[in-house]
């Protein structure tokens, strides 16, 4: 193999050039490969003995896309665009083979050779949309030309993938090849060859797009379904717009308007958050005192205390990955009640075609119900989901510590209690961890994995992995009161129900929230989770709204009432003369002056305080990152993926602005809008969190 840049090699198999790509971890385009590309094209159109070019990657994927870590930065020589030049000009054809996953501009450039041959477990897609982002390189134009516009849509504004079998009747490619993939690939070369079959261009095909023209219907539907799907992201309707452009304009104009839609979206807010949020998950899995090579333990074997919303949703994501599970409750009824509601889950499921019922049944087949902790003497992973009182949790702790075997985790899906305390009650703190699931436990990606005082690492690195292997996305915290999300979230609604006593109506701050991105404002939000949690009808004194609201029976949406009003069977919240009435009743009492407050106070005084408990959970050394919050935020709480997080929106708005705001609150309402010490520095530094290093 000869060298052509420390990424890209070339040799000659009879008259078959392979261009090989070596750029680890995923081959990126990174500028090596792309010079590497262009030199070799020259190469291997400069020298006779070759008839045709295989373009091939080494290592576990063929090129995954553009190398988003050169985005934002000055561009380097050569352009993605000389090596396409380059290959689809080329007078030799040129045949790419792929493994893996071919993906955005990796699909490109398979696009732009003349035929493509792949691995029967190769997957090809044009995720830009995730990053906020078109393909920039000829996607949206070539795409719509092989798969026809309605898939292209999917594929682009969707950013999902297909595999060999679609793949192979759309005619994306060629042949499916089975065994070594370069050996096959120069086959399939030198059949072209030999065949003398012709050098097909992609961007000279019509027929798939000839009949979507000028039906300006298609676009329009497919702009209100992705308007609704992924409401607030500006990316899935710009690819619209691209797909578009590639049914109505010529190629060349098709390609300009992908540029300009490209470039608005790479410069603008939306897609740098995104592309933040990429990054910011895989470096969340990265713990600076837990190497990536600790040791782990083994976890072939979960058992779960509580068989309620929390445990059953538990138990169906170890299910789903085929770990068994045993789940303990403490009665029979208790038991059916929760398995019942699992396989409800899964038959719903099943119902919208996601899963096979013989899914259900295997999955089901993982779960086994016990009346005894007993049972769990051979379990590898504990993880304990009772309701949050320390005292019942200290004793099933103490138990476990009886009945476990040694090495086995202890794990607890407490939301906010203290971890070091419920250790104490074994003899095996180090054992111990918070496995912290966010509800619906089934469906919420985050996992806050609490490091306990005496945590040891390879717990810590088990559970990280564990959770990866359920599918979740784990977070690493430290103990405090309500660890990162929940601490952080307390903080907005101590500052939403002041508002409401101060004049706004709830259903005000519900649309400032839901206006900024999130799914639902705090009110609709407690509305449906229940006012009730926390809350003992026996002790209540009507001290709080919410002790009123409860007693007056509106408990949220299971009693049809609670800060709205919702119709028998609706879940659509409708706002409550009556709220408003006691909200007003309550504030006249309490002698809380009235005044109109405009939206933007609303926000700030929604974000700021989450903001700055943030900044104080980073100085305690609670969150390892401000990125790590920011996952929090997005998976957990499903802050909006295209505002990348409220440490990356405290950035955007700028830390010194944040400051001033919080020190012109605390001037009027006093020290619980004190600046904490470390938003304090980076403001006066005229720094962002982006720049906070431990
Ligand atoms: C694009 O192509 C634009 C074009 O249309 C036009 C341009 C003009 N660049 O996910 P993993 C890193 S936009 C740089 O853990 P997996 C990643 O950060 C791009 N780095 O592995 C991680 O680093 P580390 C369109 C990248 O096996 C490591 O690789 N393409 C890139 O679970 C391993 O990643 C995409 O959006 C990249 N493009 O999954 C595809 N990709 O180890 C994005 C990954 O230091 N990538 N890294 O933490 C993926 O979806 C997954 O990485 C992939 C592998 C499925 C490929």
């Amino acid at each position: 193999m000869a060298k052509i840049t420390e990424v890209v090699d070339m040799e000659k198999q009879g008259g078959v050039a392979v261009i090989m790509i070596n750029n680890p971890p995923v081959n990126a385009l990174s500028v090596g490969v792309r010079k590497g590309m262009v030199d070799g094209m020259k190469a291997a159109g400069g020298d006779d003995s070759v008839k045709a070019v295989v373009i091939a990657c080494g290592g576990r994927t063929f090129i995954a896309g553009a190398d988003i870590t050169e985005f934002g930065k000055a561009p380097q020589e050569p352009g993605l665009d000389v090596a396409f030049d380059l290959i689809e000009n080329s007078a030799k054809p040129v045949i790419a083979a792929m493994h893996g996953t071919a993906l955005g501009g990796g699909l490109e450039t398979a696009m732009v050779c003349h035929y493509r041959v792949s691995t029967p477990s190769a997957k090809f897609g044009q995720p830009e949309v995730n990053l906020g982002l078109i393909p920039g390189a000829g996607g949206t134009q070539r795409l719509p030309r092989i798969v026809g516009v309605q898939k292209a849509i999917d594929l682009c504004a969707g950013g999902g993938q297909i595999g060999v079998e679609e793949a192979l009747k759309e005619g994306l490619i060629d042949e499916m090849i089975e065994g070594d993939l370069v050996a096959g690939a120069v086959a399939f070369a030198k059949k072209v060859i030999a065949e003398g079959r012709p050098l097909r261009k992609i961007r000279d095909r019509n027929e798939k797009i000839e009949a979507a023209k000028g039906k300006a219907e298609i676009f329009a539907e497919a702009r209100k379904a992705y308007g609704k799907s992924k409401r607030g992201f500006e990316a899935p309707q710009a690819n619209i717009d691209a797909v578009e452009a590639a049914v109505n304009q010529s190629f060349e104009d098709g390609i300009k308007k992908e540029r300009e839609l490209f470039m608005k979206l790479m410069t603008g807010s939306q897609s740098a958050a995104q592309r933040h949020v990429f990054f910011a998950e895989r470096e969340c899995a990265k713990i600076p005192d837990v190497p990536a090579d600790t040791p782990q333990l083994p976890v072939n074997k979960v058992g779960i205390i509580g068989a309620g919303t929390m445990g059953g949703g538990i138990a169906m994501n170890c299910a789903n990955v085929g770990i068994p599970v045993k789940i303990m409750e403490v009665n029979q009824q208790l038991l059916d009640k929760g398995l019942g509601v699992c396989r409800r889950n899964y038959e719903n499921t099943a119902s919208r075609g996601r899963i096979t019922m013989d899914d259900v049944e295997k999955r089901m087949s993982l779960i086994k119900g016990t009346l005894t902790l007993d049972d769990f003497a051979d379990v590898d992973m504990v993880i304990e989901a009772v309701y949050e009182n320390m005292d019942l949790k200290k004793e099933i702790f103490a138990k476990l510590d009886k009945i476990c075997k040694p090495g086995a985790i202890l794990g607890s899906n407490t939301s906010g209690l203290n971890i070091n305390e419920i250790a104490s009650a074994t003899s095996r703190p180090e054992s111990v961890i918070g496995l912290h699931f966010f509800s619906p436990a089934n469906v919420m990606r985050l996992l806050e994995v609490v490091r306990g005082e005496k945590t040891a690492k390879n717990v810590i690195a088990t559970s990280m992995a564990f959770g990866r292997r359920i599918q979740k996305i784990p977070a690493l915290v430290g103990v405090c009161q309500g660890f990162v999300g929940n601490r952080m979230l307390r903080q907005r609604g101590r500052e939403t129900q002041k508002m409401i006593l101060e004049g706004a109506l709830p259903q005000q701050i519900d649309k400032v929230i839901f206006d900024f991105g999130f799914a639902m404002g705090p009110f609709a939000m407690s509305d449906l989770s229940g006012l009730d949690i926390g809350w003992k009808r026996g002790e209540s004194k009507g001290e709080t709204l919410r002790d009123r609201l409860c007693e007056a029976g509106r408990l949220g949406q299971k009693t049809n009432a609670g800060y709205y009003d919702y119709q028998p069977g609706s879940r659509t919240p409708i706002p409550s003369p009556l709220v408003e009435k006691m909200i007003k009743d309550y504030a006249a009492e309490k002698n809380i002056p009235q005044r109109a407050i405009t939206d933007d106070e609303i926000l700030e005084k929604s974000l700021y305080p989450m903001i700055n408990e943030g900044a104080q959970i980073l100085e305690e050394g609670i969150a390892i990152r401000p990125s790590d919050i920011d996952v929090i935020w997005i998976y957990g709480y499903n802050w909006p993926i295209y505002r990348g997080g409220p440490m990356f929106y405290a950035d955007l708005v700028g830390l010194k602005k944040i400051y001033d705001k919080m020190l012109e609150f605390q001037a009027r309402e006093g020290d619980i809008w004190k600046p904490s010490a470390l938003l304090e520095k980076l403001a006066k530094e005229g720094k962002g969190f982006k720049d906070f290093r431990r």
